[in-house]
């Protein structure tokens, strides 16, 4: 296992439409443990292969918060959303790659999705809270959107500004 990069915004690649995986292989094995690995270290609930340079239809999540609950990573490949709530949810969301900004985002309280899993099954499973908030997230960024892309077009020129400054200066090391 080890630790992947987090790509920041602005980054083309993370304004791209990931590919779908063909099969499961060893190696989609091998970047999900390290994408559940750098979740976990960030710390994140949830991250998507782009997010770490690959653009391939695959994220990560584990939105358990309580410390007296077991962990409950999720492996969702080629995710697809097969119905969404009438009910809404406000959220104040971040982004792994926008660090230190957040904004509310509205999205349907609740979303049934289907994957393959790395066993090689399909899987399809309702979320809702946190869950349903960070899997629609994550699947916003197989398809390039990022949650400032929900924003009005001020706020997301003033995170994008900033971000272009952490990068600067990072950079400058
Ligand atoms: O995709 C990412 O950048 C991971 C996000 C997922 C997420 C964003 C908003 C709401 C839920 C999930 C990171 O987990 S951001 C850090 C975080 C941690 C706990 C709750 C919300 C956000
Ligand atoms: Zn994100």
């Amino acid at each position: 296992m080890s630790l992947r990069h987090i790509l920041l915004h602005p980054d083309p690649r993370l304004k791209k439409v990931c590919d779908p995986i063909a099969s499961v292989t060893p190696e989609i094995g091998a970047l999900a443990e390290d994408m559940l690995e750098t979740m976990y270290e960030a710390p994140g609930v949830g991250l998507a292969a782009p997010q770490v340079g690959v653009m391939q239809r695959l994220f990560v999540m584990d939105c358990v918060k309580d410390k007296d609950t077991a962990a409950k990573p999720m492996v969702l490949i080629n995710p697809e959303i097969t119905w969404t709530s009438d009910e809404s949810n406000t959220y104040e969301e971040g982004c792994l790659s926008i660090p230190e900004h957040y904004a509310e985002v509205t999205r349907p309280a609740r979303v049934r999705m289907a994957w393959l899993g790395l066993d090689g099954k399909r899987h399809e499973e309702e979320f809702d809270h946190l869950w349903a908030t960070c899997a629609q997230h994550e699947f916003d960024h197989l398809n390039g959107k990022l949650f400032i892309d929900y924003l009005g077009p001020i706020k997301r020129q003033m995170i994008t500004r900033k971000m272009e400054k952490l990068k600067r200066e990072r950079a400058r090391g």
